[in-house]
């Protein structure tokens, strides 16, 4: 007999799958449909154990939809745009298309030998322009909505990187990808309108409760974050008057000096000749103050007096015109009414510039006239008019009231979200489908013309960041005719943001080969929205937050007939080595092909899914592929006693080991519902129960030639190729049926055969035995109390006397005290 050998059995079925289409989606019309996504992968090099567990966890979905009879979608491709491949080629005098293509012929044979179950006939590249077309296209139709639109501002710069970078791109301050620290620039770049879509976004989240993981929706919440208030006018001596955006427009009649963002042009209009070498001053250092610094709690405050006073509209007190770079420009309306008693971070000002301070609101906290400590509970208004004796909501409401009477304010809502910026002075992106003229202005490339190919004779240093784009330097690209007057004209050099790209993708994987159009709608309408998506956490922004904007700006557009991406989603853990994420300057890191040679393609996936629930991270130090490889032998050798046996496909299992059958049952039952909840790691636990249970009735019952030990082997090999594709496949060949097993169908349980844990329960009246029956071994105290009341002969013992008290002992005993 053969022993069992991951190597040979990994050999044996090498390339089975992709030459027999094994995982294709038929689109046939006559299964229900499924679509599973993983989020698809940037081709930074080989795969990596981060990779490995992501894959493995959606194999799991795909491959157990795939057995209960749904027709599956579950496609692959590359993000393959962006900085990495961009500075490679720098560094290696070549075009950034080779190291890009390369990675991915990596990739991809990695992946196969990973055996994840993909329809490779899918495939598609961000970066080949049969994709980037239709990004093109897109942003084409997006622009002729008004959805993307040009603006000069100050944008997030990367002074290393030498581009723009989204705000989303920015975290503390610091440029995402290579950790240097942001700066600000002037500039005129693209925008998307996701600011448009800011209310639909929040609301539509109530639909996914329960669907995505709640960190998730709560990072989005907070993002979009939504606040409601009022925005005031205040009256300004000899100047334009300013509006403020306030939460707390009952407090009013604390507002003793205001204060506008220090970088807005409104401070320049509003400051006195007096003053304004002050405020050029000062603008001047902010320069060389980071944004984490501006917005640190803890430093301290700094401003001007911008020489003017402002009229507070309802108690008509004059209160001065300070700048400060504590406000923000682009939030609100870049200026603020500066309420310190019940404001910290006006407190901290009004005390480094010696600003009055009024209680308004009395929470029953010290006065922070006295703390310097603001207090910002609901409480009483005092000091404030027409407001005094009101609290909370009532107090805004009337301060709305009163405003809105004279013209000087009105409720407002406000959000933090701002729009997308999605121009990058880079060279390997989507191309910014625009021509310049300076006669039509902005021209778009007219459709017929598309896509707009990157120039393929840059390479090396004409791609090393200047500060400018590269392509610009590619002037026969950048030299055309005017598409509306023939004039010369001049193409837009900036691309892409990549995230464009991937907010797209899983649209076009529905029909990724079309070359006649986006997509076939009824092809999109048949399989999108995805039904189970896979990925990190790290997107929780980012691109989730991108792919539903894409999806609704969509909707608007009539271009697809939904108006969420994802029904639901897994946020996969982090595999982690010693509790620390791998890194190398760690030193911890784990090769993932270091450990599939050694353990093989299946262990090591067990391994992943066995370890944790699979939004949990997974410590390598903590997990032993060893013993998972041992289990996989043990199961495999199942099916070879099976083999070996006079066992015969298609016995009728039900004249086999009763016992057996019902484990088997239990298990299939138990394990559908587990898959349903993604408790992945669960379904494991059971197969290796059952595999126990087997290997007992073989060695010790009724022998391998028992057809429940048949049902309960093939039951194991089916389990197993949703985590070991490869032993789960020989095991189905050596029980003598055709490949693949993914193709085999699900036991369906037989309901007669799922025996419950039953307990016998006692029932007493005045502590003497009346009776005694069965319930579910899980049942509550309460209903054990009916179950015993319901008896006949606990009725009887208790007759017309009161039942003054019952004792439940939990799954024992139930006595009625009477008398
Ligand atoms: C007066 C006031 C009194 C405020 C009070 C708060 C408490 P959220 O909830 O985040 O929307 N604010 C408004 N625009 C700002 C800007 N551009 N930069 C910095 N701060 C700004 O915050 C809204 C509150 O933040 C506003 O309400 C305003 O201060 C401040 F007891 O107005 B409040
Ligand atoms: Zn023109």
């Amino acid at each position: 007999r053969e022993e069992y050998s991951f190597a040979a059995i990994e050999k044996r079925w090498a390339g089975y799958w992709e030459n027999n289409k094994t995982f294709k989606a038929a689109d046939d019309d006559t299964r229900p449909r499924r679509y599973v996504l993983d989020m698809f992968p940037y081709p930074s090099g080989d795969l990596h154990m981060g990779h490995a567990e992501a894959f493995a966890m959606g194999d799991v979905v795909s491959r157990y939809w795939m057995l209960r009879g749904y027709d599956v979608l579950h496609p692959i491709g590359w993000d393959s745009f962006g900085l990495p491949a961009e500075n490679a080629a720098i560094a290696r005098d070549a075009h950034p298309a080779e190291w890009t293509y390369n990675n991915i012929a990596t990739q991809r044979s990695s992946f196969e030998r990973y055996a994840i179950s993909v329809d490779w006939d899918t495939v598609l590249h961000t970066s080949d322009p049969e994709y980037y077309k239709w990004t093109q296209w897109l942003f084409l139709k997006f622009y002729e909505r008004g959805l993307t639109y040009r603006k000069k501002s100050q944008v997030n710069w990367c002074p290393k990187d030498q581009t723009v970078l989204a705000n989303e791109q920015v975290v503390d301050g610091a440029c995402e990808r290579c950790g240097t620290e942001v700066t600000k620039k002037a500039l005129e770049q693209w925008y998307f309108k996701i600011t448009d879509y800011a209310e639909r976004l929040l609301e539509d989240m109530d639909a996914l409760e329960g669907h995505w993981p709640e960190r998730v929706l709560n990072m989005q919440r907070n993002w979009i974050g939504k606040s409601t208030g009022a925005t005031v006018t205040f009256a300004i001596e000899d100047g334009p008057e300013i509006e403020v955006y306030t939460t707390r427009p009952d407090t009013l009649y604390g507002a003793t000096f205001m204060v506008v963002a220090a970088d807005a042009d409104l401070a320049e209009q509003l400051v006195t000749d007096d003053q304004a070498k002050d405020l050029a001053a000062y603008r001047e250092e902010l320069k060389h103050v980071s944004d984490i610094d501006r917005q640190s709690a803890d430093r301290p405050k700094t401003g001007v007096y911008l020489g003017r006073y402002g009229i507070n509209p309802l108690s008509g007190e004059r209160v001065p015109v300070w700048a400060s770079d504590y406000v923000l420009a682009d939030y609100g309306t870049g200026a603020i009414m500066a309420v310190p008693a019940h404001d910290q971070r006006d407190m901290d000002f009004a005390r480094a510039m010696d600003l009055p301070v009024r209680m308004v609101v009395d929470t029953g906290e010290d006065n922070p006239e006295d703390t310097g400590i603001a207090t910002t509970d609901p409480g009483t208004n005092v000091n404030s008019g027409n407001l005094n004796g009101l609290s909370g909501q009532e107090a805004i409401d009337k301060a709305i009231d009163l405003l809105a009477a004279k013209g000087t304010g009105e409720k407002s809502v406000n959000y933090r979200l701002r729009d997308w910026l999605l121009s990058r002075q880079r060279f390997w992106g989507t191309p910014i489908p625009i021509i310049h003229c300076a006669d039509c202005g902005l021209v778009p490339v007219p459709a017929d013309q598309l896509p707009v190919q990157l120039p393929t004779d840059l390479h090396g240093q004409q791609l090393a960041p200047k500060g400018k784009s590269p392509l610009e330097a590619a002037e026969d690209w950048v030299n055309v005719e005017c598409p509306t007057c023939g004039g010369a004209a001049k193409r837009d050099t900036d691309t892409m943001d990549t995230f464009v790209d991937s907010s797209w993708y899983y649209m076009r994987f529905t029909d990724s080969n079309n070359d006649e159009e986006i997509w076939d709608r009824d092809r999109l309408d048949r399989w999108a929205p995805v039904d189970q998506y896979v990925g990190g956490v790290e997107h929780a922004i980012l691109h989730l937050l991108y792919s539903r904007f894409f999806t609704k700006a969509l909707y608007d557009m009539g271009l697809v007939s939904f108006t969420e991406p994802f029904a639901r989603l897994l946020n996969q853990g982090q595999v982690l080595n010693g509790g620390k994420a791998m890194s190398k300057s760690l030193g911890n890191g784990v090769d993932l092909g270091v450990q599939l040679d050694a353990f093989g393609v299946d262990a090591i996936r067990l391994t992943m899914v066995f370890a944790s629930p699979p939004e949990d991270d997974i410590d390598w130090a903590d997990v032993a592929p060893a013993a998972s490889l041992k289990f996989l032998a043990r199961a495999w050798r199942l099916a070879q006693d099976v083999q070996y046996s006079d066992s015969a496909p298609g016995a009728d299992p039900s004249t086999g080991s009763l016992n057996l059958r019902q484990t088997t049952h239990k298990v299939v039952h138990e394990a559908e519902s587990l898959l349903d909840d993604q408790k992945f790691n669960v379904v494991i636990a059971r197969t290796m129960e059952l595999v126990n249970a087997t290997r007992k009735e073989i060695d010790n019952g009724a022998g391998a030639a028992d057809p429940a030990v048949r049902e309960a082997t093939e039951v194991v090999a089916q389990l197993l190729s949703l985590v070991a594709p490869y032993t789960a496949e020989d095991m189905w060949a050596m029980l003598g049926h055709e490949p693949s097993v993914s193709r085999s169908s699900w036991l369906e349980v037989d309901e007669s055969l799922l025996v419950e844990d039953k307990i016998t329960v006692i029932a007493q009246v005045q502590g003497k035995l009346r009776d005694r029956f069965e319930a579910p071994a899980d049942i509550s105290d309460d209903e054990l109390e009916a179950l015993a009341r319901d008896s006949q002969n606990v009725q009887r013992a208790i007759g017309d006397q009161q039942i003054r008290k019952v004792i439940v002992v939990k799954g024992k005993l139930v006595n009625f005290v009477v008398g």
